[in-house]
């Protein structure tokens, strides 16, 4: 069974990070019920879901994704490019290494996993304001030895490489060509997200299902034609934090 981990939103959230937004007041109790929702969803789709402690100090600590990198093989934790971050891999480092050998990103090397997107023995990774030349040097160093090619993939007006493409399917891409190079990425079927929802490209893949936020219909239907199985969970909360679906757990396979 897959675990989940997840944590908590912090009632800091209000003083996240922002890059691309401006700030708008996220209703706490609102952005916590949808991350329930969130939470029965990965349930749902048979994961068993490890709560975090909640880290109340800490604005971002929901978005687990950004502190560590899980393979099969290893966990790779991160040095998240927001120096404010950085104390989010303490505790996620603690939950991981029952089930997985740990290896560190360190200075003056920054990574955050939202820039990581690995597909099969592929791993692509968002040269961001987040993650650094030096991150990615390390982390192709690091998996070198389990047979993965490290990529360097350019983004524009997105944070994450995440954020401008996911995987949908084991070969199905989904991505906004205008926030990252879509050659990059020729040996997979792409499916582009509607040009009316240019945020729309962060979906999680779990157990051959998609979560995917409701307010992104049109790509939604585009993924349904694709006979995709799409399970919707209302995400707007969180998205104000630029944070999306992926953000939000770590998946560790057994
Ligand atoms: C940040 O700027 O770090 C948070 N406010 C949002 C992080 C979202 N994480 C992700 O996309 N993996």
């Amino acid at each position: 069974m897959i675990i989940a981990i997840t944590r908590e939103i912090s009632p800091a959230i209000n003083e996240c990070e922002l890059t691309h937004l401006a700030r708008e007041p996220i209703d706490l109790a609102a952005a916590r019920a949808q991350h329930r929702q969130y939470i029965e969803a990965l349930r749902q789709l048979d994961c068993e879901v490890l709560e975090l402690p909640p880290e109340p100090e800490l604005p971002d600590s929901v978005f687990v994704e950004d502190t560590a990198v899980v393979l099969d093989e290893a966990a790779i934790i991160t040095r998240p490019g927001a120096p404010s971050r950085r104390p989010e891999t303490e505790s996620v480092a603690r939950a991981l290494a029952p089930y997985r050998r740990l290896l560190h990103i360190t200075a003056p090397g920054t990574i955050d996993g939202g820039d990581v997107l690995r597909a099969g023995r592929s791993i692509f990774i968002g040269l961001s304001s987040r993650s650094n030349q030096a991150g990615i040097e390390q982390m192709a160093a690091l998996l070198a030895p389990f047979g993965y090619s490290v990529t360097g993939v350019r983004l524009s007006g997105c944070l994450h490489l995440k954020s401008a493409v996911t995987q949908v399917a084991p070969d199905t891409l989904l991505i906004n060509p205008r926030q990252t190079d879509a050659a990059v990425f020729s040996e997979f079927e792409l499916i582009e997200v509607d040009e009316s929802e240019p945020a729309g490209a962060n979906a999680l893949l779990v157990n051959e299902a998609v979560i995917y936020p409701s307010h992104f219909p049109a790509t939604r239907r585009k993924l349904e034609e694709r006979g995709l199985r799409v399970i919707t969970v209302e995400a707007s909360e969180l998205a104000k934090a630029e944070g999306g679906v992926t953000c939000c757990s770590l998946l560790v396979s057994p």
